[in-house]
């Protein structure tokens, strides 16, 4: 079983604590004090098939604090259960519809962190998350997970279903990369 032990990450800014397991989904446990977030992560758990508690409380200056570090600690968590990658599938991609979005992701879990995002300036007045908080979450995920993250939406104009296809989208693409199809290390380097 594919397991995180980070432990619980507490700042002037933050407090958060993270169980991860890859394997096994039925622990789902989700606190950050924001609606929509919530919302996000337990989506995630659930199309990523990933046991999730998060347990988070953010400071009084607004959701950026809170959303950014839970991304950190998020990403920490995916390399810490992935452990040595051993037979993973490592590259994965799909293309993620929700209504009238479409939005591209693909994934390398192959140790170096790298973002691509690529969202249209849409208003969002109703998730309290935004497009730019959403990048700066998917940032701190996948370079603390060191893994390659491309999120391009083809097209959307609903910030819901954009924000939501992004968080959907990733979780399964990276329950995809996660999958141990193989043995060994998928590198020629031998190690990832
Ligand atoms: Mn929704």
């Amino acid at each position: 079983m594919r397991i995180s032990n980070i432990p619980r990450r507490k700042t002037k800014e933050t407090d958060i604590e993270i169980k991860l397991n890859l394997d096994k989904s039925d622990d789902l446990k989700i606190h950050t004090g924001h609606g929509f977030f919530n919302h996000m992560l337990e989506s995630f758990a659930k199309h990523g098939r990933f046991g999730l508690e998060v347990i988070a409380k953010g400071d009084d200056t607004g959701p950026h604090h809170l959303v950014e570090d839970v991304g950190i600690v998020l990403g920490q968590s995916l390399l810490d259960a992935a452990g040595d990658k051993e037979g993973i599938e490592r590259f994965a991609n799909l293309s993620m519809p929700m209504d009238e979005t479409l939005i591209d992701v693909a994934i390398d879990f192959g140790g170096r962190g790298y973002l691509v995002f690529d969202a249209p300036e849409v208003q969002d007045q109703e998730t309290g998350l935004g497009i730019h908080l959403t990048n700066d979450f998917f940032y701190a995920l996948c370079i603390n997970g060191k893994f390659n993250l491309h999120i391009k939406v083809v097209y959307g104009t609903n910030p819901h279903h954009i924000i939501e296809g992004m968080f959907k989208g990733t979780a399964i693409a990276l329950r995809k990369a996660l999958e141990i199809t193989n043995t060994g290390i998928p590198s020629t380097k031998g190690v990832l």
